[in-house]
């Protein structure tokens, strides 16, 4: 009776694991474009390592509105969920499934939750708008560490 209330414990830990936020996620903030106005992405380069849980807090605060659009990061992660929010940071939607492309309007924020699953060297990200990509909205993101669930 003992080991069947642990091996429930132990099976309900497992299950909010699975559906909950999980680890504690890692929060990366990235500003795509910049109050002035310049065409960039702050930082242009980004590392995360496997086997851990980001939060990636994607801030636009231009004028315009910009893409975080990247097809081999989608293709390199987990995507555990998309949070859009409103201003008064009450989430407005949750997205789920792999994600490629993120158009964010001025002075909106969403939230990328994820779980980086393969090695990736410079992977590029850009903003499609226009020629906002020759004028410096481009950037790498680098996945490395060894693979997710191994034993060491
Ligand atoms: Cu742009």
């Amino acid at each position: 009776m003992r080991i069947l209330f642990a091996l429930i414990l132990l099976s309900v830990a497992n299950l909010s694991f699975a559906v909950g936020e999980g680890p504690k996620a890692i929060e990366v903030k990235v500003s795509v474009g910049t109050k002035d106005d310049k065409l960039v992405f702050v930082p242009d380069h980004l590392e995360f390592e496997r086997g851990k849980h980001y939060k990636l807090v994607l801030h636009n605060p231009s004028s315009a509105e910009h893409y975080f659009a990247s097809d081999a990061f989608a293709t390199h992660i987990y995507s555990h969920k998309v949070e859009v929010s409103g201003k008064d940071h009450k989430t407005l939607a949750e997205i789920h499934g792999a994600v490629h492309d993120i158009e964010i309007k001025p002075g909106a924020t969403v939230e990328w939750f994820f779980y980086p699953m393969r090695n990736g060297e410079n992977m590029k990200v850009y903003c499609h708008k226009r020629d906002h990509e020759q004028h410096g909205m481009v950037g790498t993101i680098t996945i490395f560490g060894d693979p997710p669930f191994s034993k060491k």
